[in-house]
């Protein structure tokens, strides 16, 4: 069945069982940052339309300085501190604590994602940066931003379940967040003993990735059912809905993000920070950002602050 054809509302009362339990080791990306990279990693290249899932942690002087994106859409969402982002077209600002930026790099963006300047040394700056495909005929937009501030996001706590909706839609409450790839991402914390029955559109590929304590997705009667922090739990296909439960004993809450994709369904050839459907868009790529072209205009002559402040240049 084409993919425009399924209803995104289907129900069929089966769970989610989770398929595959990885879990994301620590390695070095951007200047002395440390990811903890579940999806996008050799053994896990993409889940459609999931390129990349890093927990990241940055302390300066370190971060991710000046570097090209084309072909996709990043989600950054901070847990702890904060970064400082500036764009080659003149974008600049602060992602704080809480806080989200969605990036849709379309045809091409250059820039640096930094703690800012009174983040020094001895903050922590953590949180999730996802990086979500786009579709053949959204791969070339205008590049564009939306910003959601912490006390702007939608939250809601019912029977020891708190919420925060970070794409799409929990029990009636929306988040603001227009994806052009659809998209759910919840951001769930469960005190000891509650559960929940989360229903997910039928077609869609999804992902758990726990945050804090201990939790049990699924089916508790099954291996893999039970994840901690760091471990990224993929959910099978054939249900329409996640059951997670906090059975810990350690009276800790279980902080999980539950993410959801419709699948795109193309070809994916990727080359680092651009993602592209063949191989021949991949090296107009690589030609367009080495000249400065079509989408690359402006990073002729531009250098983030932070990075030269860090003298990287
Ligand atoms: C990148 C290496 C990178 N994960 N999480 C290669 F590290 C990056 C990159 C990031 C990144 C940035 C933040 Cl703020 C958070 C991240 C990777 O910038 F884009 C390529 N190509
Ligand atoms: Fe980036």
């Amino acid at each position: 069945m084409p993919i425009s054809e399924r209803s995104s509302s289907a129900i069929n009362n089966n769970k989610r069982l989770v398929v595959k339990k990885l879990f994301a080791r620590q390695q070095h990306e951007g200047f002395g940052a440390v990811v903890r990279r579940s999806i996008g990693r050799f053994e896990f290249r993409y889940l459609d339309p999931f390129l990349v899932l890093d927990e990241f942690s940055v302390s300066a002087p370190a971060g991710f300085p000046d570097h090209p994106h084309r072909g996709f859409e990043t989600v950054t969402y901070m847990l702890e501190g904060e970064i400082l982002h500036e764009d080659c077209e003149g974008h600049k600002g602060v992602i704080r604590e809480g806080g989200l930026q969605w990036m849709t790099a379309g045809k091409g963006i250059v820039h640096s994602e930094m703690p800012s300047s009174n983040s020094n040394g001895i903050t922590h700056n953590k949180g999730l940066q996802l990086w979500i495909n786009l579709s053949s005929k959204h791969k070339l937009v205008e590049p564009s931003y939306q910003e959601i501030e912490s006390k702007d996001i939608a939250e809601t706590e019912k029977d020891g379940v708190r919420v925060r909706v970070i794409a799409g839609e929990w029990n009636g409450v929306k988040s603001k967040i227009c994806t052009r790839t659809p998209t759910m991402y919840l951001d769930f914390t469960l005190s000891p003993g509650s559960r929940i029955s989360q229903p997910i559109p039928l077609h869609w590929n999804a992902f758990v990735y726990v945050l804090q304590g201990q939790g049990h997705f699924g089916d508790s009667k099954l291996q893999h059912s039970a994840a901690a922090a760091h471990h990224l739990l993929v959910l099978g296909l054939g249900g329409d809905r996640l059951e997670a439960w906090n059975g810990s004993d350690s009276g800790l809450p279980l902080r999980f993000i539950l993410v959801a994709g419709e699948p795109i369904g193309e070809p994916m050839v990727q080359f680092g920070p651009f993602v592209m459907n063949t191989q021949e868009e991949i090296d107009e790529t690589i030609d367009d950002f080495e000249n400065f072209r079509n989408g690359f205009e402006k990073a002729r002559h531009w250098k983030s602050q932070a990075a030269s402040a860090l003298g990287l240049f």
